[in-house]
This record gives C-alpha cells, structure tokens and sequence, in this order.
C-alpha cells in the first residue's frame, strides 16, 4: 500500500489527501512532523518537508509533484484540465495559491493557532493585523475576481486549482480567521460549497481531534 508522509493540519499535506480521497486511493499516513527531519527522512524528502508519497519503491516529494503522479497512475477522475491553456492555468492557480496564499494566511494560523496550542505562547497581534488588514485583501479580491460567477477555478470542472485554492482556508478558518462574506461573497461562497464534497469533507473531518 502506499504510503504518505507528513502530518494533518498542514495544507500541503491536505492537498494531497483530498486529491488521494477523490481519487479513492488507499494509503498508509505516516505522522512527519514539519520540523527536525531524521536522515531517513531527508533521504526520501531532500528539502525536509512534507508531504512525502512513498509508492512501488518511489519516493515522491512536494504535493504537486505526488498529485501529478496520482494524476498519471490514477487517470479517474481526472484532476487536471485535458486542454492545454486551462491545464497551464490550473497549474498556475495552483503555485499561486501555494506561494501567495499560504504567505499571506500562515501568519495567522501561526499566531493564532500554533503558537497557543503547541507553544504556549501570546500571539503576535501586530503580525496577524498586518496580514488581516494589509496583506490579505489584495489576495482575496484576486480569488474574487478569477472564481467570479464560475462553478470552478478553471475549466467548468473540480480541478487541482480548487483543491490548492481550499485548502489553505482550513488552516485560516483553525485560527478563527473568516472570509468577510460583504467583501468577498463568491469566494466565501466557493470555499464552503468546493469544501463540502463528500472526499474533501472526509479529510477535513479526520483532521479534527475526537471530542
Ligand atoms: N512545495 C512544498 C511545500 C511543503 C511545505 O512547505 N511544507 C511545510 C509544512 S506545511 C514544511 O514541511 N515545512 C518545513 C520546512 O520548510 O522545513 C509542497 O507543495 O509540498
């Protein structure tokens, strides 16, 4: 069976388990904390972090590299756009939301989630107005503007630009963060109704602790 590294909560880690759920792959998940990696570790996932999909004897690294390589060995459903222009946007929805989105949101989570569950500590407020107020808007209007009336990112279809532009909400919505329903009504929309597939909402629900 396969086998993926990394742990719940973190976004890219979820990626891969919502594309892993809606392709009904099964797997083994293998707890990788984000931080003081063993050299077994390194030697599968030379950058040090997680996600690591471990499959027939190939170790694959970074969650859109293993989503490409479910995509080829699972075509179905597909998860990826067959036209050529939709799949390159896609794919650069994808790098968005993986580089700007999570650079903007993780403060808060940060702050906010991991510094007073895991640490013990006060968060930085100064840090989480400056992402809420000033970094995070213009990030959002651009989701607003590109989901704009559309069912989907790209292409009339559930695609790897969903899942990337979802995920990082969990973690922003974990540190009480909220989308401002008046200010970004189709993106509040959209993350609600893409999180609420029966595969993605499996993910979301294991993440949670038991009461
Ligand atoms: N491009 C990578 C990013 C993965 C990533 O940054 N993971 C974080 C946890 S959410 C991590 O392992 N951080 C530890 C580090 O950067 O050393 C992917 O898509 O898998």
């Amino acid at each position: 069976m396969p086998k993926l590294h990394g742990v719940a909560g973190s976004p890219f880690v979820r990626k891969v388990r919502v594309a892993l759920a809606e392709k009904g792959i099964e797997y083994e998940h293998i707890v990788v904390m984000p931080f003081g990696q063993t050299p077994e570790y390194l030697a599968i996932s030379p950058l040090g972090k997680i996600p690591c999909y471990e499959d027939q004897g190939n170790a694959i690294p970074d969650s859109s590299v293993i989503i490409d390589y479910l995509e080829h060995v699972h075509p179905e459903p597909a998860l990826y756009p067959k036209d050529p222009a939709e799949r390159a946007r896609a794919l650069f929805l994808e790098e968005y939301c993986d580089t700007k989105l999570i650079e903007v949101t993780v403060p808060v989570f940060q702050e906010r989630f991991v510094k007073p569950n895991f640490f013990q500590e006060e968060p930085d407020e100064e840090r989480v107005r400056q992402a809420l107020e000033e970094d995070i808007p213009p990030i959002f209007d651009y989701l607003e503007a590109q989901i704009g009336d559309k069912p989907y990112l790209v292409g009339g279809a559930f695609s790897i630009a969903d899942i990337a532009a979802t995920s990082p909400f969990v973690n922003f919505a974990m540190a009480g963060g909220e989308v401002d329903a008046a200010r970004w009504p189709k993106l509040g929309e959209y993350i609600s109704r893409i999180q609420s597939r029966p595969a993605y909402k499996s993910v979301i629900e294991s993440e949670r602790p038991p009461e």
